[in-house]
C-alpha cells in the first residue's frame, strides 16, 4: 500500500518535472560574443573601449542607468562596433523602476539600427531610424481604447521611411508585441531574449519578467529582414513623468552557423523590411474624451426612446388583446 502511494508520488513529481522543462529556456547554441555584451563589474571593465555613452546615462558598478528618476531626462549606450554576425540572440537583463508607482515613464528602447549616439524623442533617440527597434513602452500617451495594457514590449523594423507615432504608442507602424509587466518589479531578475534568425528572416520575442527562468512568449514573425552591419543601442527618455531605466547586463550570442547559399557579404546590402508589419497610416488624432462621452450619451438616449415606444405598443397590444377576449367571454 505504501509503495503504492510513493509510486504515484514519483510518478506526479516526474510530471511536475516534464512541464517544468518545457518551460526552460536552456542558454542558445553557439557562443558569447564578449565585444557586443555587458556585464559586472561594469566601472572595472573597460566599458567604454567597447560602449558608447551619452546624455543623462551613468554607469555605475551594478547597472547602466540611461535616466534617473526626474523629468526631461535621455540617455543612450552604443556599441562601437557593427555587428557582421547574422543569426545570433541576445539576452538582455533590465529594470526599470521609480518612486511614483501610478504615474511614471515613458520606457526605454533596445535598437539594432544605423543611427547610432544621437539624440531624438523616440526613447531618447532619433525617429526614422534604420533597423530594428524594440519599445518597453511603461505609458500609454493614447488617449483612447488599446487593445492591449501598458506597459507594452512593441517591437518596429524601419527603413528610414516611418516615423514612430507617440501618440498612438507606435501600434500604427508595429510589427508585434506584447503586454509585459516588467515595471517595478522588485528583487527580481527581468529578462528579454531576441533572437534574430537572419538565415530564416525570423525573429522571436521572450521575456521572463520574475527571473525564475519561466519563458513568455512575446513575438515570432517570419518575413523578417535585416541587414548585417548595424549597431545595438539601449537609449530612453522621461518627461513630465519619470523613472529610473536601468540595463543590469547584456549577453550577446552568436549562433551557429546553418548552411546558406548566399555570401555574407550580401547581408550588408539587405534594406530592412518585416512583411508582417501594419501598414504606415496617417496621423489621426484621437476624438476628445468629451466627444465620446457624448456619443455614448446619444447611443442611450436612443435605447430609451426605443424601449418607450416598445413599451407603448406592447401595453396598447395587451389592452386590445384584453377587450377581445372579454367580448368573447360575453
Ligand atoms: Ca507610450
Amino acid at each position: 500500500m505504501a509503495v503504492g502511494i510513493w509510486k504515484d508520488v514519483i510518478l506526479i513529481l516526474g510530471f511536475v518535472l516534464v512541464i517544468n522543462a518545457n518551460e526552460e529556456k536552456t542558454e542558445p547554441g553557439g557562443y558569447m560574443r564578449k565585444e557586443f555584451s555587458i556585464s559586472k563589474p561594469l566601472t572595472g571593465n573597460n566599458i567604454f573601449q567597447s560602449w558608447e555613452v551619452g546624455g543623462s546615462t551613468f554607469i555605475s558598478n551594478d547597472h547602466i542607468r540611461l535616466t534617473s528618476d526626474n523629468p526631461s531626462q535621455s540617455g543612450y549606450i552604443w556599441s562601437r562596433m557593427p555587428v557582421f554576425v547574422r543569426d545570433w540572440e541576445i539576452h538582455l537583463h533590465f529594470s526599470v523602476h521609480g518612486s511614483n508607482s501610478r504615474l511614471f515613464g515613458d520606457g526605454f528602447a533596445f535598437w539594432y539600427s544605423a543611427q547610432r549616439a544621437t539624440d531624438g524623442n523616440v526613447f531618447g533617440s532619433p525617429d526614422h531610424f534604420r533597423g530594428l527597434g524594440i519599445f518597453f513602452d511603461t505609458y500609454a500617451n493614447q488617449n483612447g481604447e488599446h487593445s492591449h495594457e501598458h506597459p507594452y514590449i512593441s517591437v518596429q523594423v524601419n527603413n528610414g521611411s516611418m516615423s514612430y507615432d507617440h501618440d498612438k504608442d507606435g501600434t500604427h507602424t508595429e510589427l508585434g508585441g506584447c503586454t509585459s509587466h516588467f515595471r517595478g518589479v522588485e528583487d527580481a531578475d527581468t529578462v528579454v531574449a531576441i533572437r534574430y534568425l537572419g538565415s530564416k528572416k525570423r525573429l522571436t520575442i521572450q521575456f521572463d519578467v520574475e527571473g525564475e527562468n519561466i519563458w513568455s512568449d512575446c513575438l515570432d514573425e517570419e518575413g523578417v529582414v535585416l541587414p548585417t552591419g548595424l549597431f545595438l543601442g539601449m537609449s530612453a527618455q522621461t518627461g513630465d513623468l519619470s523613472d529610473n531605466h536601468d540595463i543590469i547586463s547584456m549577453k550577446f550570442y552568436e549562433l551557429d552557423d546553418e548552411d546558406d547559399d548566399k555570401d555574407p557579404s550580401e547581408y550588408t546590402l539587405l534594406e530592412p523590411n518585416a512583411s508582417g508589419s501594419q501598414p504606415d497610416r496617417d496621423h489621426v488624432d484621437d476624438k476628445p474624451i468629451s466627444t465620446r462621452r457624448q456619443t455614448v450619451m446619444n447611443w442611450f438616449i436612443v435605447f430609451l426612446v426605443i424601449l418607450a415606444i416598445g413599451s407603448l405598443v406592447g401595453y396598447f397590444v395587451y389592452q386590445k388583446h384584453q377587450r377581445d377576449s372579454l367580448k368573447r367571454f360575453y
